[in-house]
């Protein structure tokens, strides 16, 4: 296929504004399909998800092709819910151009605000698709004026050449069309149509359109206006990429069939049968099955099998593939999402795919002893397919963290850990890894004594205790003079003091930011032994801290929220309430910064209550800053309830 008809785009909005619909809309009318299927049958090419037909909505983009009018047209399509918005940022590398689809009823809602500010960014051009015309009450020219106001005044309706505005906004793309249109001159429709298309792609003018996805209303007038108006892979703007042997460079990537073979790589999927798929995007030159390519960020040639073109979960063989082309490649061993392809002789860097920061987190566990060893071969499974997803464990409190962009996507996880992996967990509130610290220095002894019948033992060390600043840690000093402890039981001490300062003295956390000095003692020639003074060390740290002020610290988090001005002074007051620190504000297109250091045990449901805040229209990312005392009252509780779960152990 001629690279000039090739149209590709990826299909962005609202949760539910009917994409997926209209993707499968597409599909029957080119006849890429026998049968048109539906969300509520959960026969969609592209939904072919177990929980996308579960829950009746998107969670991961697919792939999908069909032909019109001797084009090629390839798409995919992105889930709308914020939760999965991963999966639009990785799509949109894989495209030159977008369809933003509009329920008719609701308008311009939250979610396609995030897609119009995402292809904002990416400088891609897009088509808007007034959808659920079909619809009682269902106005065309409400939404678009809603449309005209909230997104862009060069959102317009272009079945009429003639619109004043249109033929301003046309000519203002092109030199040439300007210079004749300000003397005052009739631009011609063959002008007109032409410079429309270039007014698209430098996204002067994003044409709208309106329809049924459901009834199959507009669908010709939609698939005309993608081989219209939406730039071919050689048209397309320019893309970030620079020469991984010249790395201060820019590189200009030119796309074409005729030059060195460069991709990027921004998807991987796990399939059941193949095993792990990679999407990638053929920006220039060829690639052949069963040849080889450069990868530039593992520095390997890498050998590779099939090409497939993907129709939702169907593979399709391809023998070759070139510059436009989206396609997969099956079991590749060394490559990943974000990497670049090329030609070694021809290097070209892409610029990585910058994903959402987790933003909420829970500990899993599971609910039978066997599925131990399973859960993180699934969780690592999970974690490869959606660069969103995090696992972590927690050294301190021992717990396996799951984060993830909001409790949906969490959810849809722990499903996939079920239904995918069979492994069932019970899900909870991470745990917070608080630390002990002292405020004053103290001197004490910790002495070891046992002497009734064999073998006796005995240990006995003085230690001084000083706290330290915060991130101080743990340091350890010899001051034994004279012999007071022989030499070879000295170390024992230090052994017995950091054993106990890992189990913690009041509230079962690690102790930090202290130094120890190892003053005196006295042993006894036979009863003395490393286990004694190793026992005696770890009574001494206890009572030390018990004495030595003893508070706990938690962790601090750097948080940054973006918002519309309009929830300043709610977004401000919310975080107050958690103990919040406000750092300052900061300016980003039309979103306000708001810099915070909040306290992480405060920001375990944040996801959703930011959601709530601001009608979805607020996010925010965080990060681990430093750890800081917890307040005398809360601490006091935290120990409380250390104490009597000890308490109750023990009783045990
Ligand atoms: N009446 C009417 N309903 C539609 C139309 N298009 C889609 N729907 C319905 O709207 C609901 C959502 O449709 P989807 O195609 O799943 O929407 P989506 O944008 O892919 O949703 P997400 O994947 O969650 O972002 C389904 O119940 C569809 O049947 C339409 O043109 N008219
Ligand atoms: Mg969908």
């Amino acid at each position: 296929m001629d690279v000039a008809r090739k149209r590709n785009f990826i299909l962005l909005g609202h949760a539910q504004s009917g994409k997926t619909t209209l993707s499968e809309s597409l599909l029957y009318f080119c006849k890429a399909t026998n049968r048109k299927g539906t969300i509520a049958e959960g026969t969609t090419v592209s939904d072919y998800g177990f929980d996308e037909i579960e829950r009746k909505n998107s969670i991961n983009s697919s792939l999908l092709y069909c032909d019109y009018k001797e084009h090629r047209i390839q798409m995919i399509d992105a889930p709308g819910y914020a939760d999965f918005f991963g999966e639009a940022i990785s799509g949109i590398r894989g495209v030159d151009a977008a369809v933003i689809v509009v329920d008719a009823n609701s308008g311009v809602e939250v979610g396609t605000e995030r897609a119009w500010q995402l292809l904002e960014e990416a400088g891609l051009p897009c088509l808007i698709f007034i959808n659920k015309l079909d619809r009682e009450g269902a106005d065309l020219d409400k939404a678009l004026s809603e449309i005209k106001d909230r997104l862009s005044k060069r959102a317009m309706l272009v079945d009429s050449l003639e619109d004043a505005a249109l033929v301003e906004a046309v000519a203002e793309s092109d030199d040439k069309l300007l210079e004749k249109y300000l003397e005052g001159a009739k631009l011609s429709q063959e002008e007109l149509s032409a410079g429309l298309r270039q007014a698209v792609t430098r996204r002067n003018v994003f044409p709208v359109l309106g329809g049924s996805a459901l009834t199959d209303k507009g669908i010709p007038q939609i698939l005309d206006a993608i081989i219209q108006y939406l730039p071919n892979p050689q048209e397309r703007p320019k893309i970030e990429a620079t020469d991984p042997l010249k790395p201060e460079e820019k590189k200009e990537v030119v796309f074409k069939e005729d030059a060195p073979f460069c991709a990027f790589v921004f998807k991987s999927i796990s399939d059941p049968y193949v095993g792990q798929l990679t999407l990638l995007r053929v920006f220039s030159g060829k690639l052949l099955s069963n040849t080889s390519f450069y990868n530039v960020n593992k520095r390997t040639r890498e050998r590779i099998g099939q090409i497939y073109l993907l129709q939702g979960k169907e593979q399709v063989g391809a023998e070759a593939v070139a510059c436009g082309d989206i396609v997969a490649i099956a079991k590749l061993k060394e490559t990943v999402t974000s990497d670049s392809l090329c030609d070694e002789k021809a290097q070209v860097l892409f610029a990585p795919i910058v994903f959402p920061e987790a933003a909420i987190s829970a500990s899993v566990k599971p609910k039978s002893r066997e599925d131990e060893e399973k859960i993180s071969i699934a969780l690592h499974k999970l974690v490869a397919e959606d660069p969103t997803f995090k696992v972590t464990h927690d050294p301190q409190t021992k717990e396996l963290i799951i984060s993830g962009l909001g409790d949906q996507h969490l959810g849809v996880m722990v499903n996939r850990l079920k239904k995918r992996f069979h492994v069932d967990v019970e899900m909870g509130t991470p745990k917070v890894s608080y630390k002990e610290t002292i405020t004053k220095g103290v001197k004490v002894q910790g002495k070891f004594k046992r002497q009734s019948g064999g073998r006796g033992q005995y240990g006995d060390c003085w230690i001084e205790v000083e706290p330290l600043g915060r991130g101080g840690g743990f340091e350890f000093i010899d001051k034994i003079f004279g012999g007071a402890i022989p030499r070879n039981f000295i170390p024992s001490v230090e052994k017995g003091v950091r054993q106990a300062c890992l189990e913690g003295a009041v509230a079962g956390c690690n102790i930090v930011d202290l130094r120890i000095r190892l003053v005196d003692g006295s042993y006894h020639e036979v009863d003395s032994s490393d286990m004694a003074f190793q026992i005696a060390g770890g009574m001494a740290l206890r009572k030390a801290v018990q004495e030595a002020g003893p508070v706990l610290l938690e962790p601090i988090m750097d948080v940054e929220v973006f918002i519309p001005e309009d929830y300043l002074g709610a977004i401000s007051g919310d975080l107050n309430s958690r103990r919040g620190r406000i750092m300052g504000m900061d300016v980003k297109g039309k979103s306000q910064i708001v810099k915070a250091q909040v306290p992480q045990s405060e920001m375990f449901t944040y996801a959703n209550d930011l959601r709530s805040l601001t009608g979805g229209r607020g996010s925010y990312s965080m990060r681990f800053s430093h750890y800081e005392e917890v307040p005398h009252k809360i601490a006091s509780t935290i120990i409380a309830a250390y104490q009597a779960t000890r308490k109750q152990e023990e009783r045990e």
